[in-house]
Protein backbone atom coordinates (compact mmCIF):
# COMPACT_ATOMS: atom_id res chain seq x y z
CA UNK A 1 0.00 0.00 0.00
CA UNK A 2 3.28 2.23 0.92
CA UNK A 3 4.75 1.13 -1.64
CA UNK A 4 2.17 1.64 -4.40
CA UNK A 5 1.84 5.36 -2.89
CA UNK A 6 5.40 6.47 -2.42
CA UNK A 7 7.46 4.22 -4.63
CA UNK A 8 9.97 1.38 -2.67
CA UNK A 9 12.81 3.66 -2.11
CA UNK A 10 10.88 5.93 -0.23
CA UNK A 11 8.73 3.63 1.36
CA UNK A 12 12.17 2.09 2.75
CA UNK A 13 13.04 4.87 4.06
CA UNK A 14 10.07 5.59 5.82
CA UNK A 15 9.89 2.18 7.56
CA UNK A 16 13.67 2.64 8.93
CA UNK A 17 12.24 5.94 10.46
CA UNK A 18 9.16 3.98 11.81
CA UNK A 19 11.55 1.57 13.32
CA UNK A 20 13.57 4.30 14.95
CA UNK A 21 10.80 5.84 16.16
CA UNK A 22 9.56 2.57 17.99
CA UNK A 23 12.97 2.45 19.92
CA UNK A 24 12.74 5.45 21.00
CA UNK A 25 9.26 5.28 22.46
CA UNK A 26 10.06 2.15 23.80
CA UNK A 27 12.98 3.66 25.88
CA UNK A 28 10.34 6.49 26.97
CA UNK A 29 8.09 4.60 27.85
CA UNK A 30 11.12 2.25 29.80
CA UNK A 31 12.52 5.67 31.15
CA UNK A 32 8.85 6.64 32.94
CA UNK A 33 8.11 3.21 34.37
CA UNK A 34 11.63 3.70 36.60
CA UNK A 35 10.62 7.09 37.20
CA UNK A 36 7.12 5.83 38.81
CA UNK A 37 8.38 3.43 40.56
CA UNK A 38 10.73 5.81 42.30
CA UNK A 39 8.26 8.50 42.91
CA UNK A 40 5.61 7.89 41.00
CA UNK A 41 2.21 8.03 42.32
CA UNK A 42 1.48 4.11 42.25
CA UNK A 43 -0.99 2.04 39.77
CA UNK A 44 -3.77 4.08 39.43
CA UNK A 45 -2.67 7.73 39.45
CA UNK A 46 -3.77 9.68 37.02
CA UNK A 47 -1.42 11.88 34.59
CA UNK A 48 -2.23 15.44 37.03
CA UNK A 49 -2.00 13.21 40.44
CA UNK A 50 1.59 12.02 38.87
CA UNK A 51 2.79 15.54 38.14
CA UNK A 52 1.58 17.06 41.30
CA UNK A 53 2.82 14.04 43.68
CA UNK A 54 5.85 14.02 41.26
CA UNK A 55 6.49 18.38 41.97
CA UNK A 56 5.46 17.52 45.75
CA UNK A 57 8.13 14.82 46.23
CA UNK A 58 10.86 17.19 44.87
CA UNK A 59 9.71 20.21 46.72
CA UNK A 60 9.53 18.10 49.74
CA UNK A 61 12.80 16.76 49.55
CA UNK A 62 14.05 20.09 49.17
CA UNK A 63 12.37 21.45 51.89
CA UNK A 64 12.93 18.32 54.16
CA UNK A 65 16.51 18.42 53.64
CA UNK A 66 17.70 20.91 56.41
CA UNK A 67 15.66 19.32 58.89
CA UNK A 68 17.09 15.78 58.12
CA UNK A 69 20.27 17.12 58.57
CA UNK A 70 19.63 18.96 62.17
CA UNK A 71 17.81 15.79 63.16
CA UNK A 72 21.08 13.69 62.12
CA UNK A 73 23.45 16.21 63.98
CA UNK A 74 21.25 15.93 67.14
CA UNK A 75 19.63 12.92 67.55
CA UNK A 76 17.94 14.09 70.59
CA UNK A 77 14.47 14.03 71.34
CA UNK A 78 13.97 17.28 71.75
CA UNK A 79 14.88 17.46 68.17
CA UNK A 80 11.90 15.20 66.96
CA UNK A 81 9.89 16.96 69.32
CA UNK A 82 10.45 20.51 67.67
CA UNK A 83 9.66 18.30 64.16
CA UNK A 84 6.15 17.09 65.11
CA UNK A 85 5.21 20.23 66.50
CA UNK A 86 5.79 22.18 63.41
CA UNK A 87 4.22 19.39 61.28
CA UNK A 88 1.08 19.68 63.39
CA UNK A 89 1.14 23.52 62.85
CA UNK A 90 1.55 23.32 58.98
CA UNK A 91 -1.44 20.78 59.07
CA UNK A 92 -3.28 23.29 61.33
CA UNK A 93 -2.74 25.88 59.23
CA UNK A 94 -4.68 23.92 56.36
CA UNK A 95 -8.48 24.80 56.37
CA UNK A 96 -9.00 22.03 54.54
CA UNK A 97 -7.96 19.59 56.25
CA UNK A 98 -10.02 20.93 59.15
CA UNK A 99 -12.91 19.43 60.45
CA UNK A 100 -15.29 22.15 61.37
CA UNK A 101 -16.84 19.73 63.68
CA UNK A 102 -14.43 20.46 66.67
CA UNK A 103 -15.42 23.89 66.82
CA UNK A 104 -19.19 23.87 65.96
CA UNK A 105 -20.68 23.65 69.82
CA UNK A 106 -24.17 23.11 70.00
CA UNK A 107 -24.83 24.02 73.89
CA UNK A 108 -27.54 21.49 75.72
CA UNK A 109 -30.85 23.18 75.39
CA UNK A 110 -31.58 24.51 79.10
CA UNK A 111 -34.74 25.21 78.91
CA UNK A 112 -36.74 22.26 80.05
CA UNK A 113 -38.79 20.22 77.30
CA UNK A 114 -42.16 22.18 76.63
CA UNK A 115 -45.69 20.52 78.49
CA UNK A 116 -47.08 18.61 75.85
CA UNK A 117 -50.22 18.84 77.51
CA UNK A 118 -49.98 22.98 77.59
CA UNK A 119 -51.13 23.93 74.02
CA UNK A 120 -47.99 25.81 71.95
CA UNK A 121 -48.13 29.73 71.82
CA UNK A 122 -45.86 31.64 68.84
CA UNK A 123 -46.15 34.64 72.29
CA UNK A 124 -47.74 36.42 74.50
CA UNK A 125 -51.38 37.71 73.73
CA UNK A 126 -51.50 40.73 72.10
CA UNK A 127 -55.31 42.02 70.78
CA UNK A 128 -54.82 45.84 70.57
CA UNK A 129 -51.93 45.88 68.26
CA UNK A 130 -53.07 48.51 65.92
CA UNK A 131 -53.74 51.40 68.79
CA UNK A 132 -50.12 50.23 70.35
CA UNK A 133 -48.63 50.58 67.00
CA UNK A 134 -50.58 53.87 65.62
CA UNK A 135 -49.35 55.74 68.82
CA UNK A 136 -45.96 54.68 68.19
CA UNK A 137 -45.74 56.01 64.64
CA UNK A 138 -47.76 59.54 65.76
CA UNK A 139 -45.26 59.66 68.44
CA UNK A 140 -42.21 59.13 66.43
CA UNK A 141 -42.55 61.14 62.81
CA UNK A 142 -39.21 60.47 61.89
CA UNK A 143 -39.86 56.94 60.95
CA UNK A 144 -42.98 56.98 58.92
CA UNK A 145 -44.66 54.04 58.07
CA UNK A 146 -44.94 55.04 54.44
CA UNK A 147 -42.01 56.68 52.67
CA UNK A 148 -44.19 57.95 49.60
CA UNK A 149 -46.96 58.32 48.17
CA UNK A 150 -48.59 54.40 47.51
CA UNK A 151 -44.66 53.31 49.20
CA UNK A 152 -44.72 51.28 52.20
CA UNK A 153 -41.68 51.04 54.19
CA UNK A 154 -40.86 47.10 53.25
CA UNK A 155 -38.62 45.19 55.24
CA UNK A 156 -37.49 41.75 52.93
CA UNK A 157 -37.08 38.91 55.29
CA UNK A 158 -34.36 36.24 54.50
CA UNK A 159 -32.31 33.28 56.08
CA UNK A 160 -30.96 29.94 56.67
CA UNK A 161 -29.57 27.46 58.93
CA UNK A 162 -27.35 28.77 62.36
CA UNK A 163 -25.26 25.81 60.81
CA UNK A 164 -22.41 25.27 57.39
CA UNK A 165 -24.43 23.83 54.20
CA UNK A 166 -23.99 20.03 54.36
CA UNK A 167 -22.06 20.35 51.70
CA UNK A 168 -19.15 22.85 50.29
CA UNK A 169 -20.61 24.37 48.03
CA UNK A 170 -24.23 25.25 49.53
CA UNK A 171 -22.78 28.07 50.82
CA UNK A 172 -21.87 29.47 48.10
CA UNK A 173 -25.17 29.58 46.64
CA UNK A 174 -26.88 31.10 50.14
CA UNK A 175 -24.18 33.49 49.51
CA UNK A 176 -24.88 34.21 45.91
CA UNK A 177 -28.82 34.58 47.23
CA UNK A 178 -28.53 36.99 49.38
CA UNK A 179 -26.52 39.34 47.22
CA UNK A 180 -29.05 39.03 44.73
CA UNK A 181 -31.51 40.06 47.47
CA UNK A 182 -29.01 42.87 48.38
CA UNK A 183 -29.30 44.22 44.97
CA UNK A 184 -33.25 44.49 44.81
CA UNK A 185 -33.65 46.11 48.00
CA UNK A 186 -31.07 48.78 47.23
CA UNK A 187 -32.07 49.28 43.97
CA UNK A 188 -35.94 49.37 45.34
CA UNK A 189 -35.51 51.17 49.04
CA UNK A 190 -36.41 48.16 50.63
CA UNK A 191 -34.60 47.35 54.12
CA UNK A 192 -33.49 43.71 54.37
CA UNK A 193 -32.71 41.55 57.23
CA UNK A 194 -30.71 38.31 57.40
CA UNK A 195 -31.72 35.74 59.83
CA UNK A 196 -29.50 32.74 61.12
CA UNK A 197 -30.87 32.39 64.37
CA UNK A 198 -33.09 29.42 65.34
CA UNK A 199 -35.67 31.63 67.55
CA UNK A 200 -37.86 29.03 68.79
CA UNK A 201 -36.52 24.93 69.01
CA UNK A 202 -39.86 24.25 68.54
CA UNK A 203 -40.73 26.03 65.19
CA UNK A 204 -37.67 24.77 63.36
CA UNK A 205 -37.36 23.63 59.44
CA UNK A 206 -39.67 25.40 57.88
CA UNK A 207 -42.04 26.69 60.18
CA UNK A 208 -38.75 28.77 61.84
CA UNK A 209 -40.46 32.07 59.88
CA UNK A 210 -43.20 32.25 62.18
CA UNK A 211 -41.62 33.46 65.34
CA UNK A 212 -39.35 35.14 63.31
CA UNK A 213 -41.68 37.58 61.21
CA UNK A 214 -43.80 38.16 64.70
CA UNK A 215 -40.64 39.31 66.66
CA UNK A 216 -39.69 41.98 63.62
CA UNK A 217 -43.39 43.25 63.47
CA UNK A 218 -43.66 43.66 67.21
CA UNK A 219 -40.09 45.53 67.17
CA UNK A 220 -40.74 47.57 64.34
CA UNK A 221 -43.71 49.15 64.21
CA UNK A 222 -42.45 51.80 61.19
CA UNK A 223 -42.55 48.89 58.86
CA UNK A 224 -45.86 48.59 57.04
CA UNK A 225 -44.73 45.36 54.70
CA UNK A 226 -42.82 42.12 55.59
CA UNK A 227 -41.84 40.66 52.77
CA UNK A 228 -40.82 37.02 53.24
CA UNK A 229 -38.76 34.93 50.53
CA UNK A 230 -37.04 32.03 51.17
CA UNK A 231 -32.90 31.63 50.83
CA UNK A 232 -33.83 29.35 47.38
CA UNK A 233 -35.56 32.45 45.26
CA UNK A 234 -33.78 34.91 43.43
CA UNK A 235 -34.89 37.98 42.14
CA UNK A 236 -34.80 38.01 38.25
CA UNK A 237 -36.57 41.28 37.66
CA UNK A 238 -34.53 44.03 38.83
CA UNK A 239 -36.53 46.77 37.56
CA UNK A 240 -39.92 45.14 38.77
CA UNK A 241 -41.54 47.72 41.62
CA UNK A 242 -44.93 45.57 43.67
CA UNK A 243 -48.04 47.49 42.12
CA UNK A 244 -48.07 48.31 46.16
CA UNK A 245 -51.53 50.75 45.19
CA UNK A 246 -53.12 47.34 44.43
CA UNK A 247 -52.91 45.50 47.42
CA UNK A 248 -54.39 48.70 49.78
CA UNK A 249 -57.55 46.92 50.90
CA UNK A 250 -55.26 43.66 51.70
CA UNK A 251 -52.85 42.29 54.60
CA UNK A 252 -51.07 39.12 52.73
CA UNK A 253 -50.53 38.87 49.25
CA UNK A 254 -48.90 35.05 48.11
CA UNK A 255 -48.92 33.96 44.61
CA UNK A 256 -51.45 31.76 43.58
CA UNK A 257 -55.16 31.11 42.38
CA UNK A 258 -58.48 31.12 43.93
CA UNK A 259 -59.85 28.48 42.34
CA UNK A 260 -56.76 26.59 43.05
CA UNK A 261 -56.90 27.04 46.54
CA UNK A 262 -60.60 27.29 47.55
CA UNK A 263 -62.25 25.28 44.71
CA UNK A 264 -59.93 22.50 44.36
CA UNK A 265 -58.22 23.14 47.80
CA UNK A 266 -54.65 22.14 45.94
CA UNK A 267 -51.42 22.39 48.58
CA UNK A 268 -49.57 23.86 45.89
CA UNK A 269 -52.44 26.46 45.01
CA UNK A 270 -50.08 29.35 46.58
CA UNK A 271 -46.77 29.16 47.61
CA UNK A 272 -45.23 30.29 50.74
CA UNK A 273 -41.99 30.88 49.77
CA UNK A 274 -42.63 35.19 48.70
CA UNK A 275 -45.01 36.53 50.12
CA UNK A 276 -46.25 40.20 51.95
CA UNK A 277 -47.70 40.47 55.25
CA UNK A 278 -48.85 43.94 56.38
CA UNK A 279 -48.14 45.05 60.16
CA UNK A 280 -51.02 44.91 62.40
CA UNK A 281 -53.29 43.39 64.55
CA UNK A 282 -54.62 41.47 61.94
CA UNK A 283 -51.12 39.49 61.07
CA UNK A 284 -50.62 38.64 64.86
CA UNK A 285 -54.02 36.96 64.41
CA UNK A 286 -52.90 34.67 61.49
CA UNK A 287 -49.58 33.87 62.93
CA UNK A 288 -51.68 32.49 65.77
CA UNK A 289 -53.88 30.43 63.22
CA UNK A 290 -51.40 29.32 61.22
CA UNK A 291 -48.41 28.32 64.16
CA UNK A 292 -50.20 25.54 65.38
CA UNK A 293 -49.20 22.62 63.37
CA UNK A 294 -45.42 23.91 63.42
CA UNK A 295 -44.56 22.51 66.83
CA UNK A 296 -41.93 19.45 66.01
CA UNK A 297 -42.92 16.11 67.20
CA UNK A 298 -46.00 14.33 67.54
CA UNK A 299 -47.57 17.26 66.65
CA UNK A 300 -46.30 18.16 63.48
CA UNK A 301 -46.59 14.83 62.29
CA UNK A 302 -50.41 13.77 63.27
CA UNK A 303 -51.13 17.40 60.99
CA UNK A 304 -49.15 16.26 58.31
CA UNK A 305 -52.01 13.72 57.88
CA UNK A 306 -54.62 15.56 58.09
CA UNK A 307 -53.21 17.78 55.40
CA UNK A 308 -52.02 14.91 53.21
CA UNK A 309 -55.88 13.74 53.59
CA UNK A 310 -57.78 17.29 53.04
CA UNK A 311 -55.72 18.85 50.00
CA UNK A 312 -55.48 17.45 46.62
CA UNK A 313 -52.06 16.85 45.46
CA UNK A 314 -49.99 16.59 48.53
CA UNK A 315 -47.71 13.87 49.39
CA UNK A 316 -47.31 12.14 52.52
CA UNK A 317 -45.01 14.41 55.00
CA UNK A 318 -44.99 16.15 58.13
CA UNK A 319 -46.88 19.57 58.46
CA UNK A 320 -45.93 22.19 56.31
CA UNK A 321 -46.55 25.91 56.58
CA UNK A 322 -47.42 26.55 52.92
CA UNK A 323 -49.97 23.26 53.53
CA UNK A 324 -51.09 24.88 56.89
CA UNK A 325 -52.22 28.10 54.87
CA UNK A 326 -54.29 26.46 52.24
CA UNK A 327 -56.08 24.60 55.01
CA UNK A 328 -56.68 27.42 57.22
CA UNK A 329 -57.66 29.57 54.24
CA UNK A 330 -59.83 26.90 52.97
CA UNK A 331 -61.82 26.27 56.41
CA UNK A 332 -61.76 29.71 57.70
CA UNK A 333 -62.60 31.28 54.76
CA UNK A 334 -64.91 33.85 56.11
CA UNK A 335 -62.35 34.81 58.51
CA UNK A 336 -59.25 35.63 56.44
CA UNK A 337 -60.24 35.43 52.63
CA UNK A 338 -61.02 38.89 52.60
CA UNK A 339 -58.21 40.31 53.27
CA UNK A 340 -55.72 37.95 51.08
CA UNK A 341 -54.59 38.33 47.43
CA UNK A 342 -53.69 35.80 46.08
CA UNK A 343 -51.92 37.51 42.97
CA UNK A 344 -51.05 35.96 39.34
CA UNK A 345 -50.30 39.10 37.35
CA UNK A 346 -46.66 38.56 37.80
CA UNK A 347 -44.08 36.21 39.33
CA UNK A 348 -44.44 37.26 43.21
CA UNK A 349 -43.24 33.61 42.79
CA UNK A 350 -42.63 31.56 39.98
CA UNK A 351 -41.55 28.22 40.23
CA UNK A 352 -38.17 27.42 38.36
CA UNK A 353 -38.76 24.45 36.15
CA UNK A 354 -41.36 26.37 33.64
CA UNK A 355 -38.79 29.16 34.02
CA UNK A 356 -34.96 28.55 33.00
CA UNK A 357 -35.07 27.00 30.22
CA UNK A 358 -37.00 30.33 28.81
CA UNK A 359 -34.32 32.74 29.99
CA UNK A 360 -32.58 33.45 26.21
CA UNK A 361 -36.07 33.46 24.74
CA UNK A 362 -37.45 36.67 27.19
CA UNK A 363 -33.66 38.57 26.65
CA UNK A 364 -34.81 38.02 22.75
CA UNK A 365 -38.13 39.83 23.09
CA UNK A 366 -38.58 40.99 26.08
CA UNK A 367 -37.07 43.58 28.45
CA UNK A 368 -36.90 43.87 32.62
CA UNK A 369 -39.60 45.56 34.46
CA UNK A 370 -42.17 43.35 32.95
CA UNK A 371 -42.10 41.01 36.40
CA UNK A 372 -44.57 38.26 34.84
CA UNK A 373 -43.92 35.37 32.02
CA UNK A 374 -42.10 37.52 30.15
CA UNK A 375 -39.66 38.64 32.47
CA UNK A 376 -40.55 37.11 35.84
CA UNK A 377 -39.62 38.83 39.16
CA UNK A 378 -38.77 35.72 41.30
CA UNK A 379 -37.08 32.68 39.94
CA UNK A 380 -37.95 30.28 43.56
CA UNK A 381 -36.15 26.89 42.98
CA UNK A 382 -38.39 24.77 44.69
CA UNK A 383 -37.15 20.97 45.68
CA UNK A 384 -33.45 21.94 44.61
CA UNK A 385 -31.42 21.83 48.08
CA UNK A 386 -27.91 23.60 47.53
CA UNK A 387 -27.69 23.98 51.74
CA UNK A 388 -28.49 19.90 51.93
CA UNK A 389 -27.57 16.61 51.49
CA UNK A 390 -30.56 15.51 48.74
CA UNK A 391 -32.74 17.37 46.79
CA UNK A 392 -35.75 16.35 44.44
CA UNK A 393 -33.84 17.17 41.21
CA UNK A 394 -30.58 16.41 40.27
CA UNK A 395 -28.24 18.22 41.60
CA UNK A 396 -26.25 19.47 38.06
CA UNK A 397 -29.33 20.84 36.87
CA UNK A 398 -30.30 22.66 39.68
CA UNK A 399 -27.01 24.28 40.43
CA UNK A 400 -26.67 24.54 36.84
CA UNK A 401 -29.84 26.51 36.72
CA UNK A 402 -29.12 28.27 39.55
CA UNK A 403 -25.80 30.32 38.37
CA UNK A 404 -27.97 31.26 35.39
CA UNK A 405 -31.12 32.51 37.49
CA UNK A 406 -27.72 35.01 39.30
CA UNK A 407 -26.39 36.05 36.14
CA UNK A 408 -29.67 36.76 34.74
CA UNK A 409 -30.56 38.68 37.20
CA UNK A 410 -27.15 39.84 37.90
CA UNK A 411 -26.68 41.30 34.41
CA UNK A 412 -29.15 44.05 35.10
CA UNK A 413 -27.28 45.53 37.99
CA UNK A 414 -24.43 44.91 35.56
CA UNK A 415 -25.55 47.09 32.82
CA UNK A 416 -26.01 49.79 35.18
CA UNK A 417 -22.04 50.54 35.68
CA UNK A 418 -22.04 48.73 31.45
CA UNK A 419 -21.26 45.59 32.38
CA UNK A 420 -22.37 41.83 31.57
CA UNK A 421 -21.60 38.51 32.34
CA UNK A 422 -20.46 36.79 29.17
CA UNK A 423 -23.57 34.08 28.61
CA UNK A 424 -25.75 33.14 31.54
CA UNK A 425 -23.46 30.23 32.44
CA UNK A 426 -20.62 32.46 32.75
CA UNK A 427 -19.00 34.34 36.09
CA UNK A 428 -17.04 36.45 33.59
CA UNK A 429 -18.16 39.50 32.89
CA UNK A 430 -17.23 41.80 29.25
CA UNK A 431 -17.76 45.89 29.30
CA UNK A 432 -20.59 46.79 27.29
CA UNK A 433 -20.23 50.17 27.33
CA UNK A 434 -16.67 52.57 26.76
CA UNK A 435 -16.11 54.66 29.69
CA UNK A 436 -16.14 57.99 29.45
CA UNK A 437 -14.54 60.94 30.94
CA UNK A 438 -17.99 62.71 31.71
CA UNK A 439 -19.51 59.42 34.10
CA UNK A 440 -22.20 61.52 35.17
CA UNK A 441 -24.01 62.26 31.83
CA UNK A 442 -24.30 58.24 31.44
CA UNK A 443 -27.86 57.08 32.01
CA UNK A 444 -27.96 52.95 32.37
CA UNK A 445 -30.72 51.45 29.69
CA UNK A 446 -32.78 50.02 32.68
CA UNK A 447 -32.72 53.89 34.71
CA UNK A 448 -31.84 51.96 37.69
CA UNK A 449 -28.97 54.19 38.66
CA UNK A 450 -31.55 56.62 39.94
CA UNK A 451 -35.12 54.71 39.69
CA UNK A 452 -37.90 56.80 40.53
CA UNK A 453 -39.37 54.80 43.38
CA UNK A 454 -36.28 54.85 45.24
CA UNK A 455 -36.20 58.84 45.02
CA UNK A 456 -36.39 60.32 48.57
CA UNK A 457 -38.94 63.13 48.92
CA UNK A 458 -37.93 65.51 52.36
CA UNK A 459 -40.46 67.05 53.95
CA UNK A 460 -40.03 71.05 53.69
CA UNK A 461 -41.16 71.46 57.33
MN1 LIG B 1 -38.28 27.57 48.88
Amino acid sequence: MIDECLGPQRSRKIQRALRHLKVTILCLVLTVVVIRGTIGAGKFGTPEQDFNEIRDHFNFRRRAEPHRVLEEVQTTSKASEEQAKSDANADGNNYNAFDINKILIDEEDGDSKPDPNKPYSIGPKISDWDEQRAKWLKENPDYPNFIGPNKPRVLLVTGSSPKPCENPVGDHYLLKSIKNKIDYCRLHGIEIFYNMALLDAEMAGFWAKLPLIRKLLLSHPEIEFLWWMDSDAMFTDMAFELPWERYKDSNLVMHGWNEMVYDEKNWIGLNTGSFLLRNGQWALDLLDAWAPMGPKGKIREEAGKVLTRELKGRPVFEADDQSAMVYLLITQKDKWGEKVYLENAYYLHGYWGILVDRYEEMIENYHPGLGDHRWPLVTHFVGCKPCGKFGDYPVERCLKQMDRAFNFGDNQVLQIYGFTHKSLASRRVKRVRNETGNPLEVKDELGLLHPAFKAVKLSSS
